[in-house]
């Protein structure tokens, strides 16, 4: 397994960005988006443009929204990061699996050396001396110092995902057995949104292999905005999870927890998850479909979404409880 990954992520260097950049991230967790980044933006923004050119309105160009945050057959890496804490935790990734390479060849050369030179064959009168200060100390020492540089990196990025910004948009996220229901909070509108059955996927818009991750209705959300997401659950635990954007949080019944995201502009896209806690016999067919869209088509959408849902409308502000 270690090997293949070793493998899969030489092979994948060149589409996500391996230490080169992250050299130059050192304390600086939130400037991670390389070069990389910034042509697959304009290639996006681009796609966007000519989509919504072609279409003509802006309700269709939603029609078309490529789909980013899917599994792909035989895909080895993460799925592509859609936001900063997820290009943090893959970056982090690396790091350490660097730091575990090298780990993983000294021993093995250790071991190598002490097959080969220490057998009963070639050294037939072991040396019988115990203990050996400096190696001791080295051997204490460098474990120490291996966690330290690990440290101020997993820390920022834990914390980054942990502390929860102030939100541009709440969205409620309750696991039921077996779907989600999801609640935009400031409009009181929610819905439920339960998986696809495959027959249904076409005339939905998505594509067969979507089966299992595509939902009747989706979270849909503004790109550059601050998304908190609240999670709790009904009946068992469950957990909300897009690993494009780097989330996951366990809703646990009579608890609220929460989790936020904050979708790069010009990564417009269809981002799935799944349940990621083991929570019954259907836990396979609860996903969560969102829909990362532009401030413009998202409040299009929040528009119909309010009349559907009979929700609160935007205009209208309720009196602060
Ligand atoms: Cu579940």
């Amino acid at each position: 397994m270690f090997l293949i990954r070793i493998i899969a992520l030489w092979s994948d260097r060149n589409n996500r960005g391996f230490l080169p950049e992250a050299r130059f991230a050192f304390f600086a967790a939130g400037s991670l988006h390389g070069k990389q980044g910034i042509s697959m933006k304009v290639t996006k923004n681009l796609t966007a443009l000519v989509s919504a050119t072609v279409l003509g309105s802006a309700a269709m160009a939603q029609e078309a929204l490529p789909t980013v945050g899917k599994p792909i057959a035989a895909g080895k890496g993460f799925q592509e990061a859609a936001t900063e804490l997820m290009r943090d935790a893959v970056w982090l990734d690396n790091y350490i699996l660097t730091i575990i390479t090298v780990i993983t060849i000294f021993v093995t050369i250790l071991l190598g050396i002490c097959i080969v030179r220490f057998n009963s064959k070639s050294n037939p009168n072991p040396a019988r001396f115990s203990h050996n200060s400096a190696l001791e100390v080295g051997w204490t020492l460098i474990p120490i110092l291996i966690l330290i540089a690990i440290m101020p990196f997993s820390l920022a990025t834990l914390f980054k995902q942990q502390i929860i910004p102030d939100a541009d948009i709440t969205i409620k996220a309750t696991g039921n057995q077996w779907y989600w229901t999801h609640e935009y909070v400031d409009h009181n509108m929610g819905f439920d949104s339960f998986m696809l059955a495959r027959e249904e996927l076409a005339e939905n818009g998505y594509a067969d292999d979507e089966y299992l991750l595509a939902t009747d209705t989706a979270v849909v959300v503004p790109t550059g905005k601050t998304i908190v997401v609240q999670v709790t659950a009904s009946d068992v635990i469950h957990s909300w999870a897009i690993p494009s954007f780097g989330v996951k949080q366990d809703g646990v019944p009579g608890r609220l927890a929460e989790l936020w995201f904050k979708v790069d502009e010009g990564n417009e896209g269809v981002y799935f998850g799944q349940c990621s806690e083991l929570c019954g016999k259907d836990h396979s067919y609860m996903p969560i479909t969102v829909k990362a869209v532009s401030q413009a088509d998202y409040e299009k959408w929040l528009d119909g979404a309010i009349k559907e849902f009979a929700g609160t409308p935007r205009s209208v502000k309720v009196a602060a409880n």
